[in-house]
């Protein structure tokens, strides 16, 4: 009985291992590009003022490394309450922005973030930003892992 224990006890830890060293989604991505736009603000019924922003989206171009999908899940960022994840599509003859639960990536494709289509949406930004200022954002995969972006303002 103790040896089966001891042999269990091994296996696990030699399981545990074997995760730890598994390649995670964030390790497979290479982002092109990220920008926090300020621009299309009035598109969202949002004076272009800067002095009280109140969101705006962020553009990058996520490309999928790996032989298989990968899907962002979550984002976060120190310079807004909240971090949505945005599909932008006509509705009705009307464009609307719609929640979604996940950005998928194929496999050795890339995927384009854009204020046309899907993006990432900064919600409750904490202080006016300005053009060329750096806003870290971590972008959260199914798996776990996770990657900071450093987004330029313009
Ligand atoms: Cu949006």
């Amino acid at each position: 009985m103790k040896k089966l224990l001891i042999g269990l006890f091994t296996l696990l830890l030699a399981s545990v291992a074997f995760a730890a060293n598994m390649p995670t989604a964030a390790s497979h991505v290479s982002i092109k590009a990220p920008m926090v736009d300020l621009a299309n603000m009035s598109a969202m019924g949002q004076k272009v003022t800067n002095k009280k922003p109140y969101s705006t989206e962020v553009r990058m171009d996520i490309m999928n490394n790996s032989k298989k999908a990968i899907r962002i899940v979550a984002a976060t960022s120190d310079a807004a309450s909240q971090i949505q994840l945005h599909r932008f599509k006509k509705e009705d003859g009307k464009m609307i922005m719609r929640q979604i639960s996940h950005i998928k990536v194929k496999p050795h494709h890339d995927k384009m973030l854009s204020y046309k289509g899907i993006h990432l949406m900064l919600i409750g930004l904490k202080k006016p930003l300005k053009a060329n200022e750096v806003v870290p954002i971590t972008l959260i995969f199914a798996d776990g892992s996770y990657k900071q972006v450093n987004a330029k303002v313009s």
